[in-house]
């Protein structure tokens, strides 16, 4: 089956949004609401176990804060605070401090040349996605992706599969017609679930993560004048990864 659409993970694949994006935010939030909370590089590393932000602080009091005594009201507070964090979030994206990362915006202007199908699967919040995007892809950049598959539309989060079969679904294509972008174990466990094709390319928070299943492992997809490096897998491309060497990728 020829290779149709490339369905992209938002959060570390896209842009390197956790350590200095969504951290910084989360911390902002529970500033605003008093809360002695406060997430520092490494632990945030452990946090990134759970995906979904919501998710994430409930995890994070379950697990590092046995002292905070959680009141009846417990999951309406994790509901404001999650509205307060997406509030600070896209404000800190609205300055267009959070580039794309290498490749990606030659890449996708590859594809969309070429005539394939874009999509988005995360388990971000849907208008975090489109603020990163028009405010640093550029604006209207968010319509180059057929579906942005995001948040809560699905209520199993990665590592579960349902965000991806979500957007396949949408999009009415099979997965073997597809290639996923993910960047953390969570992911390729979604993008392999779904029976997707992953490339992954990795990050300071994921760089020792569990890859088995990816078709290949790459530094990031390189440019011209910045060559990528293969961790793992059978990459048969030069130093940047291109549609050609994508289409290759899919076949074997
Ligand atoms: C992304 C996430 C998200 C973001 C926070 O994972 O885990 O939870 O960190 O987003 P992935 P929200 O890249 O695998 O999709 O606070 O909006 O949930
Ligand atoms: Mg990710």
């Amino acid at each position: 089956m020829s290779l149709q659409a490339l369905i992209f993970d938002v959060d570390g694949t896209l842009a390197d949004t956790e350590r200095d994006g969504h951290r910084p935010a989360f911390n902002a939030a529970f500033r605003e609401f008093g809360l002695d909370w406060d997430w520092d590089v490494p632990l945030y590393g452990k946090l990134l176990a759970v995906t979904g932000g919501k998710e994430r602080m409930k995890h994070y009091v379950d697990t590092f804060r046995p002292d905070y005594q959680k009141q009846a009201d417990f999951d309406d507070l994790v509901a404001e605070l999650h509205k307060a964090k997406t509030r600070h979030y896209t404000a800190m994206l609205a300055e267009g401090n959070v580039p794309m990362r290498p490749g990606i915006e030659r890449l996708l202007r590859e594809a969309m040349d070429a005539g394939l199908r874009l999509a988005v699967a995360t388990t971000t919040t849907p208008e975090n996605v489109t603020a990163l995007l028009e405010h640093s892809l550029g604006k209207g950049s968010s319509e180059w992706f057929e579906v942005i598959a995001a948040g809560d539309i699905v209520p199993a989060k990665k590592p579960a599969p349902d965000i991806y079969l979500w957007a396949l679904e949408q999009m009415k294509l099979e997965p073997q017609a597809c290639l996923a972008f993910e960047d953390s174990e969570n992911g390729i466990r979604a993008s392999r679930g779904a029976g997707l094709t992953t490339l992954v390319t990795v990050n300071d928070y994921t760089r020792d993560h569990d890859f088995s299943g990816a078709a290949v492992v790459l530094t990031d997809l390189g440019e011209p004048d910045a060559p990528a490096t293969a961790l793992s897998g059978a990459w048969q491309g030069q130093g940047y990864v291109t549609l050609e060497s994508l289409k290759i990728l899919h076949k074997t």
